[in-house]
């Protein structure tokens, strides 16, 4: 709604005052150009992977959205409370209702790869994407400022703003202002538009992208949240679809054959050959659209693990060393915590419950020299910590709660894994979303951090069985699916390679989920 306030204005102004004078244009040529001018080969390509790289990140973004599709400004995300919802179902009250039965199919012709609850794929395609966004951006803004060319993008006099208003304003009547050759030049709303584009869009989706990490958001965690950030990084896209729709129409309605000479051959002249080239290219990057379909359907293995071996180096170099802060307060707890997974059938695990886990015992063994079996009482007698953190589901929704628990390096402490145990696995009462035993791998080094916890509190009481009673992992600076709930027995391993499909956790086996989630 607020987007049309403009408008209103430039038509109230048309309509008292008229139109606003535009000077004329002068005639160019390449001999009488001053300035920088032309579309240099970089810039040129620059734009054609620009094109491929945000087509395939507004797609797969579309893909993670619909698998929460709610968004919200607060950190709870009680159902109710978002300012949208992309789905026609509100949470029924009379059942449990999880956030994977909330999640919703979407057009594989709209997202990559779409349909329902598909979003490891969805996530492998939006990291390997943004790699090549952010590098062609780095790129471009570097060879801009290292030629003259930067001119043409960076406005240098207040004017150019009064002048992209008056130029709006035309827009808005539906009357075209006399256009100067974009060869030569932009005009001033143009050229503000690129800039915002290229120096604005660009930096802020990057850097919403970033804030949804549970790794930065544990660690800072007073600089906003994780809701804020994803509702903003939404509005971005919105405002790449806009801007995509509004170029395309300006390019077609201003001299298509001479503006697809400048963008695709680099010349000024009104031959075809831009034109027959550039459909060339959007053929190319609709092929890679299908491409990309036909991979996450036949060879979604290859792709997580490409994913992965360029993902884990960065995230182990950089997220994953950022220890998460204790910094919420219990008040800040959520009043609505989204559950997730099935609940346990296994009959020990209800005869269990039903005596309240008294004759529980957490098997610890594996490639240890002490192995254990603890009941619940002897856990809590190793000594318990407690913090308040925020849970982020790889599905997008998050939730404050407080956790208290036996840190895992007490454990490991007791049981002193022998040298070659590198993995520590998780195996759980409950089954997978696709059948088989739920399990979760960390590595050996990342349990030793001080915010890993075997947890059996929540929120100053038991956990409930809902929330994963008799114990469930936390490791605050990653994703919830790592974080196994029920839990039934530890072991210690060599590699994770050993355990049900050796990807690294039930997740990891079926869904083509990350090994190490920092984000
Ligand atoms: N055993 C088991 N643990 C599990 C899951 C599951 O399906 N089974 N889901 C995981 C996921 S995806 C998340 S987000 C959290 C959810 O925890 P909550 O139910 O307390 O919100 O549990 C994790 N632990
Ligand atoms: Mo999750």
């Amino acid at each position: 709604m607020l987007a049309f306030v403009p408008v209103l204005v430039a038509w109230g102004q048309a309509a008292r005052f008229g139109l606003p004078y535009i000077p004329p244009l002068l005639p160019y040529s390449e001999s009488a150009a001053t300035g920088p001018h032309g579309f240099p080969m970089w810039v040129r390509y620059c734009h054609f992977f620009n094109f491929l790289f945000l087509t395939m990140l507004i797609r797969s973004g579309l893909s993670i959205l619909m698998d929460h599709p709610r968004l919200y400004f607060n950190n709870d995300c009680t159902p109710g409370t978002e300012w949208i919802r992309l789905s026609p179902l509100s949470v029924p009250a009379d059942r449990m209702w999880t956030a994977k039965d909330d999640a919703r199919y979407i057009s594989p012709l709209a997202a990559l790869p779409g349909y329902r609850h598909t979003i490891g794929i969805a996530r492998s395609w939006h990291f390997l994407n943004v790699y090549g966004f952010i590098i062609t951006g780095l790129i471009f803004v570097s060879l801009l400022f290292s030629t003259t060319q930067w001119q043409r993008l960076v406005p240098t006099s207040g004017t150019v703003f009064v002048q992209a208003w008056s130029t709006f304003v035309h827009y808005a009547n539906f009357h075209f202002p006399p256009e100067p050759n974009g060869y030569y030049g932009y005009n001033a709303l143009q050229q503000l538009t690129y800039f915002g584009m290229v120096f604005v869009m660009g930096p802020l989706s990057i850097a919403t992208g970033l804030a949804m990490s549970p790794a930065l958001v544990n660690h800072f965690s007073r600089f906003g949240g994780r809701q804020a950030a994803r509702s903003i990084h939404f509005m971005a896209m919105l405002g790449y679809v806009v801007f995509i729709i509004v170029h395309v129409t300006l390019v077609a309605l201003t001299g298509f054959m001479r503006n697809m000479n400048h963008i695709v051959v680099g010349t000024d002249d009104l031959g075809p050959l831009g034109m027959i080239l550039g459909f060339v290219g959007i053929g190319v990057v609709l092929l890679c659209w299908v491409v990309a379909h036909y991979v996450s359907w036949k060879r979604p293995r290859r792709l997580q693990h490409l994913q992965r071996t360029i993902s884990l180096p960065l995230l182990l170099a950089t997220f994953n060393r950022v220890a998460p802060g204790q910094r919420y307060r219990i008040d800040e707890a959520s009043p609505h915590f989204w559950p997730n997974g099935k609940m346990p059938e296994r009959e020990d695990w209800k005869r269990l419950a039903a005596d309240h886990f008294r004759e529980y015992r957490l098997q610890v063994g594996g490639l240890v020299e002490n192995p254990v079996e603890l009941s619940l009482s002897e856990l809590q007698a190793l000594g318990m910590e407690e913090f308040v953190t925020m849970h982020h589901c790889i599905q997008g929704w998050t939730g404050i709660a407080q956790w208290k628990g036996v840190p895992m390096k007490t454990l490991v402490d007791l049981v002193k894994p022998t040298p070659a145990a590198h993995t520590v696995v998780f195996y759980s009462f409950g089954k997978g979303l696709y059948g088989g035993d739920y399990y979760e791998t960390q590595r050996l080094e990342d349990v030793l951090q001080p915010a890993c916890l075997l947890a059996l509190e929540m929120n100053q009481r038991s956990l409930s069985d809902l929330y994963g009673a008799p114990l469930r992992l936390r490791v605050e600076n990653q994703l919830g699916y790592k974080m196994v709930k029920w839990i039934e027995r530890i072991e210690f391993m060599e590699s994770e390679k050993h355990v049900g499909q050796g990807e690294g956790g039930k997740n990891e086996d079926d869904e083509y989920f990350d090994l190490l989630p920092n984000i």
